[in-house]
C-alpha cells in the first residue's frame, strides 16, 4: 500500500434541515471519527472536515412549510447537529457551513474556471413549472407516484420506498409540493456539466481502485459508467443557493445546483480550518500535495457524487494546469444503511431516533460502541434497543468495566494503589494463560500462538481497511481475555499464600487496563480517558497525541512501571441499562410502527378507491351538455347496450350506453341526460358511439342515469 504523509478525512455534509439520526451516525460520522482517532493515536497527520449542507430544496421546503426563512432553518439545524455531534464525541477538526462567504466564493471560482475553459454546455429544456406559485420546480418540489413500486409519495429525484433514482418527468400524476397543483412544462436555460467528457478518465480512476475500494462503491460507480455518463444540469431556477457568478441576463435568478456546491464545501471548510489556525495556505497541503490522502466517508446513496461527479469537477479544474491541481479521493468508504428495529430510518415518516434526543438519555460511549458493533459495512445492519441493552450490560459493563474496576480496586486494597512490580513484556504479550497453565503462551484452536502484539496489529489493520466492526470486536476480545485472566488466576485467593505471584498477576492486569484504555480510545474515547485517569495519569489521551509518536504502538508494551501510583478510588464505568430504561423506547417504537402501518394501509386504500388525480385544466377539457333522449332501441346481441339518439341544441348524437339492464328503451325516451359531448368516437359492435351519458352506481351495482331536470347546467335551466 502507498504511504501517505497526511490524511484528509471528510464526512458527508448533512442537510441542515433536520436533526441527524442514528442511521447517519452509524454510516458516516462514527466510522469516520473512529478512523481519525485511530490515526491520531498512530501519530499520523490527519484532519477531519465536515459541516452542514445549507442549500438545496429540502431546506426551502421546510422553510415554506414552517413559514420561516431558509436562513432560520439552517441556523437552527446547524446548531442542533453540531451540538449533537459534539456530545457524541465526533471530533471534527472543522465543522463548516455552506452558507459561509468563503464557500460561496470557492464554489463560484470553480464555476468560473470551468466556464472559462468552455467545458460547460448550455441547454434549454422543458421543466415543470408551478403556475400558482409562479416558479420552476426542481426535482425535489415534484412528488407523485413511483413508476416502479407505485409508492404514491415518491420524490422527483428519488423514490424513498424502492430507492430508484427518478426524474420528475417519470412520475405518474406529478404534483407540485408548493401548491398541490399539477405542474406544466416550460422552457428554461441551464448550465450542464458534461460528465461524459470525463468518461474515460473516470473509468481509469475507478479501475485504479479495483483492489482497495469496497465492492458496493465499485458497483455503483460502474453501473453509471456502463450506462454512459450524461450531461448533468448544475444550475437551478431558485433564489436560495449560490448565485451563478455572471452578470448576464441568462444567469439572472439562477443558482448552482446544490450537489455542485456541496462537494466543494470540503475544500472551503479546509480553507476555513487553515485560516482559523492562522496558516492561510495550509489547506493546500491537504488538497494539492500528492503526498496527501483524501478519504470520503459517506452513505451508499451518495456514492456516485463522490466517485464520479466530484472527481470530474476536480478533473475539469485540473485540466491545463501545472500547479494548484487537486487530489482525487483515494478511498470512499461508503456504508450500507443501518436500520432501526428492522425498518429503514425515515425522516419524512418520522421513523427515527435522533442523535441529540438519544444522548439526553444514554451516554455517548454506550451508543458509539453498540453502533460500531453494528456497523453496516457491506450489508444493511440493524439497531435494536435489546441489542443496545445487551451490549452495554454484557460487554461494556460486565466485561470491560468489571475488569478495570476489579484490577484497580484490588490494587488499591492489597497493594496500596501502587503497581507492585514491573511487568516483563513477554509476560504481558501472552497474558491469557500465564500462570493458569503454567506456561506463558496461549494456544488458539488451531494451535497457533496468540500474542497481544499480533492481536493489536490485527486490530490496526482492520482500522486501516475500514473494517470497523472487526476492529472493535477484536478489541473487546482482548478485554474478554483480560477479564478471564483475572478471574481464572484468582489473585484474591493467592494473595494469602503467594503474594509475589499475586503481584505479578496484578501487574499484568493493570498494564492490560492501560493497553485497553488506549486501544478503546477510537470507539469510546470518554471512557478511555476515565480509565486513563483512574490509572493515575494527569492528562487526557488527547494530550499524549503527538504527530510522529505512535501511542497505538505504546499499547503493545507495558505502560505502567513498578511504583506507578493509581489515582485512588475506582469508578463505575458503565451503568447497566434496566428493562425499565428501555421500556418507554420500545413503547414509542410500537407507536411509530402502528402509525406507519396505519398510514401505509390508508395510502393503500386511497389508491384502491380513487383514480389518479387529474388537473383542473384536464377537467375543463370535458364538454358536458344536457341532451334530450329522442329515440332509444336495444342493440342486437349486446344485451347491455341501449342505442340512444340525443338532441343537443340543433345537433343529434348517437350514444351506445350500457344501461339496458336497468332501463327499457321506452323509459329512456323523453329523459334529459348529461352527455360527455367531446369524447372521441368509438365503434361498438359496428355502430358508432359519439359520447357517453353520465350515470351513477347504486349500492347494489344498479346504474342510475343522471337526470338534470330542474337544475341549471352550462347556464341553462333544464326542465
Ligand atoms: N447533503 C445529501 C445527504 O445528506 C447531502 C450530502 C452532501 S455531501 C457533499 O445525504
Ligand atoms: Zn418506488
Amino acid at each position: 500500500m502507498r504511504q501517505f504523509q497526511r490524511t484528509l478525512v471528510t464526512t458527508a455534509l448533512p442537510y441542515a434541515n433536520g436533526p441527524v439520526h442514528l442511521g447517519h451516525l452509524a454510516g458516516v460520522y462514527l466510522p469516520a471519527d473512529i478512523y481519525v482517532r485511530y490515526k491520531r493515536l498512530k501519530g499520523e497527520d490527519v484532519i477531519h472536515i465536515g459541516g452542514s449542507d445549507e442549500h438545496g430544496v429540502p431546506i426551502t421546503i421546510t422553510a415554506e412549510k414552517e413559514g420561516i426563512s431558509p436562513q432560520d432553518v439552517v441556523d437552527r439545524y446547524h446548531a442542533m447537529n453540531l451540538d449533537a455531534f459534539t456530545k457524541c464525541g465526533i471530533s471534527f477538526d472543522y465543522y463548516g457551513r455552506t452558507t459561509s462567504r468563503l464557500h460561496h466564493k470557492t464554489a463560484q471560482e470553480f464555476f468560473l474556471e470551468i466556464e472559462k475553459k468552455g467545458i460547460f454546455t448550455k441547454r434549454t429544456e422543458k421543466l415543470f413549472f408551478d403556475c400558482k406559485a409562479d416558479r420552476f420546480l426542481s426535482d425535489r418540489y415534484v412528488t407523485g407516484t413511483c413508476p416502479i413500486c407505485n409508492n404514491p409519495e415518491a420524490n422527483g429525484d428519488q423514490c424513498e420506498q424502492c430507492g430508484t433514482h427518478l426524474s420528475p418527468l417519470e412520475l405518474i400524476n406529478p404534483k407540485s409540493k408548493l401548491s398541490d397543483a399539477t405542474p406544466e412544462l416550460r422552457e428554461t436555460m441551464h448550465w450542464y456539466f458534461p460528465l461524459g467528457r470525463f468518461q474515460k478518465q473516470l473509468e481509469e480512476y475507478v479501475d485504479s481502485h479495483e483492489d482497495d475500494w469496497r465492492q458496493n462503491v465499485l458497483n455503483y460507480s460502474r453501473t453509471w459508467l456502463k450506462q454512459g455518463l450524461n450531461d448533468r444540469a448544475i444550475t437551478r431556477d431558485l433564489s436560495w443557493g449560490i448565485r451563478v457568478p455572471l452578470e448576464t441576463v441568462e444567469a439572472a435568478g439562477k443558482v448552482l445546483y446544490v450537489w455542485f456546491d456541496a462537494v466543494l464545501g470540503y475544500i472551503s471548510f479546509t480553507k476555513e480550518w487553515a485560516a482559523k489556525r492562522g496558516q492561510n495556505d495550509l489547506w493546500k497541503e491537504y488538497w494539492q500535495d500528492p503526498g496527501s490522502r483524501l478519504v470520503h466517508f459517506i452513505g451508499k446513496d451518495n456514492v456516485v457524487f463522490h466517485t464520479l461527479m466530484f472527481p470530474a469537477i476536480l478533473m475539469a479544474w485540473n485540466e491545463e494546469r501545472t500547479s494548484g491541481c487537486y487530489n482525487l479521493a483515494d478511498n470512499v468508504p461508503a456504508s450500507e444503511f443501518m436500520n432501526f428495529e428492522g425498518r429503514k430510518f425515515s425522516k419524512s415518516r418520522n421513523y427515527a431516533v435522533y442523535l441529540g434526543e438519544f444522548l439526553e438519555k444514554f451516554p455517548a460511549d454506550t451508543l458509539r460502541y453498540s453502533i460500531a458493533m453494528n456497523y453496516p459495512e457491506n450489508k444493511d445492519s440493524d439497531f435494536s434497543w435489546q441489542d443496545f441493552q445487551n451490549r452495554t450490560n454484557g460487554e461494556l459493563a460486565d466485561t470491560l468495566g468489571n475488569f478495570i474496576k476489579r484490577s484497580v480496586d484490588f490494587t488499591n486494597s492489597k497493594f496500596a494503589g501502587v503497581v507492585p512490580i514491573d511487568c516483563p513484556p513477554n509476560v504481558m504479550q501472552s497474558f491469557t494463560v500465564i500462570l493458569t497453565h503454567g506456561n506463558d503462551v496461549e494456544i488458539d484452536e488451531l494451535g497457533n500462538r496468540v500474542d497481544l502484539e499480533d492481536l493489536i496489529d490485527e486490530i490496526g489493520q482492520a482500522y486501516e481497511d475500514f473494517h470497523f466492526r472487526e476492529a472493535v470486536s477484536k478489541t473487546m476480545d482482548i478485554a474478554r481475555k483480560a477479564n478471564r485472566f483475572l478471574t481464572q488466576n484468582e489473585p484474591w485467593k493467592l494473595i494469602k499464600t503467594d503474594r509475589d505471584t499475586a503481584a505479578k498477576i496484578m501487574s499484568v492486569s493493570l498494564n492490560l487496563c492501560h493497553t485497553l484504555a488506549l486501544l478503546f480510545y477510537p470507539v469510546i474515547p470518554e471512557t478511555s480517558n476515565r480509565i486513563h485517569a483512574m490509572l493515575g495519569f494527569d492528562g487526557t489521551i488527547e494530550s499524549l497525541i503527538n504527530r510522529g509518536v505512535s501511542i497505538w504502538d505504546m499499547a503493545k508494551k507495558p505502560g505502567l512501571k513498578k511504583g506507578h501510583r493509581l489515582h485512588g478510588n475506582s469508578e463505575i464505568l458503565f451503568t447497566k441499562i434496566e428493562d425499565a430504561d428501555i421500556a418507554p423506547e420500545l413503547a414509542k417504537i410500537e407507536g411509530l410502527l402502528a402509525e406507519a402501518e396505519k398510514r401505509e394501509a390508508g395510502a393503500e386504500q386511497d389508491r384502491m378507491e380513487f383514480k389518479p388525480p387529474i388537473s383542473f385544466d384536464d377537467f375543463l377539457k370535458i364538454d358536458l351538455r344536457v341532451a334530450k333522449v329522442i329515440a332509444a332501441e336495444t342493440v342486437k346481441k349486446a344485451g347491455k347496450l341501449l342505442k340512444l339518439q340525443l338532441q343537443v341544441g340543433s345537433v343529434t348524437k348517437q350514444v351506445l350506453a350500457g344501461i339496458a339492464r336497468y332501463y327499457t328503451p321506452e323509459e329512456m325516451v323523453g329523459k334529459n341526460v348529461v352527455l360527455v359531448a367531446n369524447l372521441v368516437e368509438r365503434t361498438i359492435r359496428d355502430d358508432i358511439s359519439e359520447g357517453m351519458i353520465l350515470a351513477v352506481e347504486g349500492a347494489d351495482g344498479k346504474l342510475f342515469v343522471i337526470e338534470p331536470d330542474g337544475f341549471e347546467i352550462n347556464g341553462k335551466q333544464i326542465q
